[in-house]
């Protein structure tokens, strides 16, 4: 049955189609080689992501699921309510998340709130992302600089054995990132091919692990910057639990670290 009045503009399948393969294909084409490229689109992955985007810089964050924000839309033991501590309540106040102080020095905010504002801040600082996509392996040049990452799509490992041999593709940057959280994917890459050691993380205890989170956030090996809870399994620290104070401050100190380099 023909709608009665059109409302909407005149474009047909094809139109959308090619609207989508074409703008996806430039931009893969353009994020090929990055400045900066996130693998893991967390709290700490985006803070890094907005950090250094603000700077002018070219930043890609590859991420393994359709979503993004990692553990911070829920929080804690699927309750979406997201804790910090002092002084993390000032980037929240950044992002332009409501809280409320519910004890000196503790902040609650809801995650999808706080989760949103971030995702938005790393997209209007002119983050790219290539979500669905996940990372297989490291790209090493001259004395084993990471140089960049080797991705193939999420869904090729869902695919019987049959027919899962696709090969993956190479993306070049000037600066990789773990931020792939408890797993510090690319920091084992690198274990695996003797180059570097995990320890794996520690028991929880919020009071030592955050200060040390930030001690911690920097580069691990050449060319590859380490934050948020990958630093804690790369130097076996302490967990923290439930709270994400570190997630956020280690992701703007990494976002320094990674500046600094690409000078
Ligand atoms: O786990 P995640 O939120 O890491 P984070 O930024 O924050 C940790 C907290 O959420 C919480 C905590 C402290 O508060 O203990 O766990 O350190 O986000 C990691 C992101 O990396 C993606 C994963 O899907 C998630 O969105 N990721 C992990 N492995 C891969 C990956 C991979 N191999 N390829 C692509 N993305």
């Amino acid at each position: 049955m023909p709608a009665k009045k059109k409302i909407f503009a005149p474009v047909g399948e094809t139109e959308i189609t090619r609207a989508i393969v074409d703008e996806f294909t430039k931009q893969f084409h353009e994020y090929v080689e990055s400045d900066c490229l996130i693998v893991g689109g967390g709290p700490s992955g985006l803070m890094l992501g907005a950090g250094v985007a603000k700077e002018g810089k070219k930043v890609l964050i590859v991420e393994r699921n359709n979503y993004l924000g990692g553990g911070f839309w829920l929080g804690g033991y699927l309750m979406n309510k997201v804790t910090v501590r002092g002084p993390a309540q000032e980037i929240l106040s950044e992002l332009g998340v409501p809280f409320d102080e519910v004890s000196q020095g503790l902040y609650v905010a809801d995650g999808p709130h706080a989760c949103s504002k971030l995702i938005a801040a790393a997209c209007d600082a002119g983050v790219k992302f290539a979500n669905m996509t996940i990372f297989d392996d490291v790209v090493l040049r001259e004395n084993n600089r990471v140089a960049g990452v080797v991705v193939n799509w999420t869904p090729v490992q869902a695919l019987p054995r049959q027919i899962s041999c696709v090969d993956p593709v190479a993306l070049e940057t000037k600066m990789v990132v773990d931020a792939t959280g408890h797993d510090a994917c690319v920091v084992k890459k690198l274990e695996e091919r003797g180059l570097a050691k995990t320890s794996g993380f520690g028991a929880m205890w919020v009071e030592q692990s955050e200060d040390l989170i930030i001690e911690h956030t920097g580069e691990a090996h050449p060319g590859l910057v380490v934050v948020g809870m990958a630093v804690s399994t790369t130097y076996g620290l302490p967990r923290m639990g439930p709270t994400f104070g570190a997630m956020l401050l280690s992701g703007k100190r990494g976002a320094e670290t990674v500046l600094s380099k690409l000078e």
